[in-house]
This record gives C-alpha cells, structure tokens and sequence, in this order.
C-alpha cells in the first residue's frame, strides 16, 4: 500500500481541505498542512492541545501558536507564493509512516527555473520541537531574498487571543513570547536557523506581529543553499539549542512513529484502498494522541485547529478509545483519566442544572468546563444565534464515560484506575441517571424524558432508546461493582431504577422508535428535506430547523445503539433497523457512517457494511466534508470517523471481542473480495498479529518482520 498522500492542487479553495489532509502533530502542537508561505487567511494554524482562552463574549477555544515555519521567498520584488504566483509545477506529499510533509514548487524565474523544496515533522521523540528544512535551488543565476520568520499574526475564530507578541533575536535565533489577553499564560516559539550554501548575515526585518530574519542570497546553478530550522512551540527555547541537529531528530521521530506502526499499522489483502484509508486514519488519530501518561484526551477535530473549541465530546469513548485500547493501552489509560480528573466539573454542571451526581460536559475543556454554548449555531437568514440543547439535554454523554471506563478496565484489568477515581465517577454518574428518572402518575415505570440523543436535529425529545440503554448501563456498572458494595443506599436506589427504566422495545416489525412520537413525523427522506433548504448552509435542526417536524435524523441513533448492544436483539430486528433508519439518516456527522457499517456488520451483511466503512475511513482522504453549521465553520479533522474506521474493521468486519484480561475472540464477517485482514494489538508489553480471513482467525506473538 502506498503510506503517502499527495496534491498538486495549490488553489485556494483546496487550502482548508490540505491543511487538513497533510496535518502533522505530536499530540502537544498540530500544524496545519498548509505552505510555507501562508499565513492566517489561507487557515494556517499551529494548535496546541489543551490551551484555551476566551475573548469577550467568544467562545473559548484552542490556541494557535505563532507559527515558526512562515518563509517567503521573492525575486525580482515578487513573492514565489501560492496560489498567487503560478508555478511550473507543485506538489505536497505526507509521508505518514514517517509523519513528514514535503512540499515542491518550481517557479520559472527572469533566467531559468527555481525549486523550493521543503519538509517538516513535529518531532514526535521531543514533542516540544518542530523541524523544518527549506532548500533552494536554481538552473541559472537568480537574486532572491529568503524570509525565514515567526508569523504571529494568527488564525482565530473567536479572537484575537493574545495581547501582544514580542519578539527578540540572537544570532540566528529568533524567538517572540505571545502574551495572552487578561492572563498571566504566555505562549514562547522560538526558530533556530542555519543556513548552508550561501555566506551572509541575515538582517531582522519585522511587521506587525510578524518578524523575520532577512538573507539576501544569489542562487547558482547546482549549488542548493538549505535554510535548517529546530524550532520550539511553547517549550523552553533551550530545547532547541540542546537538540542533536535535524537529521539525529529525523531518525529518532521517524523511530518513534515506526513504533506506533508496529503496534497498530492493519493489513486488508484484497482492498488497498482500504488499507491505505485505515492506516491514515491511524496517523490522524496518532497525531493528536496524548503520550505524556498525563490525564489528558483528544478533541473532536484533533489537533487541526479551533472547530469545536478544541473540547473533548463522546467521540473519544465511543469512537476513538478501541483504537487505543487494542494497540496502546497507556493512551487509553490518558483518555479515561482525563474523564475521572475533570469529575469536579461534572459534578458542576449537574449542580447548575438542578441534578445529582455527575453531568459531564459536552464539549469538555480543561477541569470539565463546558465550552459548549447555548446557542451553538447561527441562523444563516437573520444572523442570530439559534438556541440549542447540546449542553442541557445531551446527557448521554456521561454514560459514554463510564462505557469507557468500563471497557477500559474490563479489558486491562487495570482496577488501579477505579481506586483512583474510577468508582467514584461510576456511582456520580449512576446517581446522575437517577435524578433525571420521571414516574408519570399513570405508570408503574421510570422514564428519561426532555433529552437529545445522539440526533441532535431532534431536541427534547422523551424515552431516546439510546439514552435509556446507555443509563442502564451505567446502572449495571455501578450494581456489578466490588468496589462500590458499600453504598447500601445508592445500590437499592439503582435496582430499583434498573427495575422499572423504561427500555423502549422493538415493535411488531422489529423496529425501536427512537423516541416518543418519533413515527408519528413527517416521513420523508434526506433529499426531500434538503430541497427545502433556501440557503444550503442552513442549519436542519433547532426549533425552525428543515429536519425538526420529520423522521430525518442527522446521524445513526437507533443503530448506535443496536452496534453497541447486538447481543440484545435477534438478527432480524438488527436488519429492520438498519433498513428503516439508515435512509432516513442524512449522515450529516461524520460519527454515523461507522455507526451503520459496525450494525451491518452484527447481522451479517458486510457488503452492506463496506460503503459506509469506506465513508468513514475516507474521511480526511476525501476531504470537502461539511464545513458549516448555520454560519458556523466546523472544519477540521474528523478523529471520531476515524477511530470509527478502526472499529469496523476490528469489531465489524474481523469481529474481534475483547474477552477480558487482554483476551481475544473473533466471529468473522469480511466483505466478498477481502483474502485476509491482518491486525496489531498490543497490551503495552508485547504485540499480538491476528490474521482473520473467511475460514477462520489465528493469533500469534508479532516476529520481526516488516511492514
Ligand atoms: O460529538 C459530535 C456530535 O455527535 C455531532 N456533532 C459533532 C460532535 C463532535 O464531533
């Protein structure tokens, strides 16, 4: 299979795809694949996990550091810059087994040709470091002038967030210090440069909140003049200084990543494409996994900038943390502690709201804050912002943590993990469920009622299968619990609840209504209700939304919860389900396809399977996902499609079953076409290859091969 990605396209309306697609990160800092050249209107952007701040009345979010890899090249008074000056020829490639991106552009010159050459890597050994190489050369003699710069000048959606960016020189050493408004936190990068192929000091040239140092060079033919930079993004500027040099950081992060491969890299005999899908998908996700042992989890969009205020939701339990949990188990540990560290803000949140227990945030940021806004969308017509239920009604979103948990120490045996905090986070969130159980007077049951599943076009909705099944879970957990049986009074409660929770059941036909009244909508599909829209970048939900009043959900709801609870339900109601929701779902999540693909997958069907599995694996691949939500830009990384995409060929299509203690079981389900899938999994001490293929699975301990 190939492991690069590559484009020739340098034309504007592709930067924000590109900046996606050649990302590169180390889960500290992700630095948006756009060119050298760029600055924040082509969305360049160097994001760093878990730093937030608020501007005004904007919405908190991710900071972007200034960006240390800004170089410009001119010649003859002209910017060599894309897409403005037109290049004979241009191509970026990411290499993601090694997680370097090379850019190439040739640019015809008054007297021949020049080539910029460039390759970069967030230094996945040194995760403070950031490495660049930039080379020039020319078949006839040219005069250009080389900017290698820190362009503080940054992207922000809800900025801007610093105060002031103040620079300073020595040498070849560049740094500035971005001051971040009303805070005492402060943001250092520094761009230590060397330059080779060319003598002279660089003069410093600055702009506003851009400074640079300035070489003036006459390029000869066959003689490159390469310009080094190490260059440290809110670290100590020493890290850089310390540093073995390029190419000694080269080889020990292209061994670091070499180890993430060897732990996870998957292999379809039969679907390169496939393969290829799955193994990006993987280095997206790796990208922005934390790797310090720290409590600390993955945004929505990754690393790839400030869509979704960079907060932490339910796409890390339920789509990304298998991933981890079969091939890196210490980040799966990061993941789930983070959940038990920002407990006080769960137990937060229930309190504002007037419920017990723990309510975790919808978009988590740092201590559990809630960056999720009331009004999370903006009408495209008046310009106001439309009021939604994210924050209040998504309450599935603490069951997703104890599935997490629960899976986490189910499979790792870990049980260190509930005496640091583990057990307490199931019984909040267990008395969480019990303080929003309702008894209508007329019934003998408990109900869940004004809640928003994972469809979020249909708001307060009561008795959401999903939600009700999620919370018995959580009741379960917290009944089967050795290390909560002294809490007599919580456990009669919670049988109790479990006793009378309302489930709703298949009907006549097999079908689950999603929720109350749900059939009783207007029954129509995806492209009818877009046909409605009068601006396409309308939002279908809210209380105006086109899908509100119809069955037309936004994602898998009812086949979420069917692929998470197979076991429950005979292959015919599994099917049922499949064929009534699945076309009226418009899929306008990137957290549905796989949804659909895994319950294909539990009845059988893997050609029905494949499509939606490609979906998902392409994501980034594909590129031109759905960019805006009302007018707000939702672009980025898609990491819960992609940890999805691992999910069905693991659990869907190899059927892989954890079976406690690091075990394994396989039920096999590969599409026609497919020889064989070969998987990595790893406990964290050694690596297991499980190599499934229509007749049967073996697993042995990994030797030394190559992949
Ligand atoms: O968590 C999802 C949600 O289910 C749908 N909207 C986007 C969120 C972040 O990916």
């Amino acid at each position: 299979m190939s492991w690069t990605v590559t484009t020739s396209d340098y034309a504007a309306e592709g930067v924000a795809d590109n900046g996606n697609r050649f990302l590169i990160g180390n889960g500290v800092f992700g630095v948006r694949g756009t060119l050298e050249e760029h600055r924040k209107d082509a969305l360049t952007a160097v994001n760093l996990a878990g730093l937030y701040d608020q501007v005004g009345d904007g919405w908190r979010e991710p900071l972007n550091a200034p960006n240390p890899l800004y170089t410009l090249v001119t010649e003859g008074g002209e910017a060599l810059s894309l897409p403005e000056r037109e290049p004979l020829s241009h191509l970026q490639t990411l290499d993601f087994h090694s997680a370097v991106m090379e850019r190439r552009t040739t640019w015809k010159t008054e007297g021949g040709i020049l080539e910029a050459a460039a390759w970069r890597f967030a230094s996945l050994s040194s995760p403070g470091l950031l490495c660049a190489k930039f080379r020039l050369t020319a078949t006839a003699p040219t005069r250009v002038t080389l900017d290698a710069g820190i362009d503080g000048d940054v992207w922000d959606i809800h900025g801007p967030h610093y105060e002031s960016v103040e620079f300073s020189c020595k040498g070849t050493s560049l740094s500035c210090i971005a001051r971040v408004q009303n805070s005492t936190l402060t943001v250092p990068v520094t761009r230590l440069c060397t330059l080779e192929g060319a003598e002279g000091t660089p003069e410093l040239i600055k702009f506003d909140r851009l400074a640079a140092l300035r070489w003036t060079l006459d390029l000869h033919p066959g003689h490159a003049v390469t310009l080094t930079s190490i260059c440290t993004v809110n670290a100590p500027p020493e890290l850089a200084l310390d540093a073995p040099g390029y190419d000694a950081l080269l080889t020990e992060h292209r061994a670091a990543w070499e180890e993430v491969w060897r732990r996870s890299a998957v292999e379809i005999d039969g679907d390169e494409e496939a393969e290829t899908a799955v193994n990006y998908s993987l280095y997206q996700l790796n990208a922005a996994a934390p790797r310090d042992g720290g409590a600390r989890s993955i945004p929505a969009r990754g690393l790839s900038g400030q869509t979704y205020k960079g907060a932490i939701f339910w796409d890390s339990e339920l789509f990304m943390l298998d991933y981890f949990l079969h091939t890196q188990p210490e980040v799966a540990r990061s993941l789930v502690r983070y959940r038990i560290d920002t407990l006080p803000g769960a137990l937060e949140k229930a309190r504002q709201y007037g419920h017990e227990g723990a309510f975790y945030a919808w978009e988590s940021q740092e201590g559990g804050r809630d960056a999720c806004s009331d009004y999370n969308v903006v009408d495209v017509f008046t310009g106001r912002p439309v009021r939604t239920y994210f924050r209040d009604k998504q309450v599935h979103i603490s069951a997703a943590v104890v599935w997490a948990l629960i899976r986490y120490v189910n499979h790792t045996g870990d049980r260190a993990i509930l005496r640091e905090g583990g057990a307490e986070v199931v019984a909040q969130c267990a008395r969480f469920y019990l303080s929003l159980l309702v008894k209508p007077l007329c019934r003998e049951r408990y109900e869940l009622r004004d809640v928003l599943g994972p469809d979020e076009y249909h708001e307060r909705v009561d008795n959401n299968a999903y939600t009700s099944r999620m919370a018995a879970f959580v009741f379960d957990a917290a009944l089967a619990m050795p290390e909560l049986a002294g809490e007599a009074g919580l456990l009669a409660r919670l049988r109790d609840a479990r006793e009378k929770l309302y489930l709703p059941a298949p009907d006549d036909k097999g079908l689950i209504e999603q929720f109350d009244g749900y059939f009783a909508l207007e029954d129509v599909v995806p492209a009818q209700v877009r046909a409605r829209l009068q601006d396409p970048r309308e939002y279908w939900g809210g209380s105006h939304g086109v899908a509100g009043d119809t069955q037309v959900i936004k994602q898998a709801d009812v086949a979420a919860l069917l692929a998470l609870f197979p076991g429950e339900h005979t292959p015919r109601e599994l099917e049922a389900n499949w064929r009534y929701y699945e076309p009226r779902t418009e899929h306008g999540s990137s957290l549905s396809a796989c949804m659909y693909a895994m319950l294909a997958c539990r009845f059988g069907r893997s050609d029905l399977a494949l499509p939606f599995f490609h979906q998902t694996a392409t994501a980034e691949l594909r590129g031109g996902g759905k960019q805006w939500a009302g007018l707000v830009y939702i672009g980025g990384s898609h990491l819960a499609a992609a940890g999805g995409a691992w999910k069905v060929l693991a659990e869907g299509f190899a059927g892989l079953r954890a079976t406690g203690g690091h075990g394994y079981a396989f039920t096999p389900c590969l599409p026609e076409g497919w020889r064989r899938v070969r998987l990595r999994l790893s406990d964290g001490k050694s690596i297991q290859i499980a190599e499934i293929t229509h007749t049967g699975t073996v697993l042995r301990p990994l030797e030394e091969e190559h992949i």
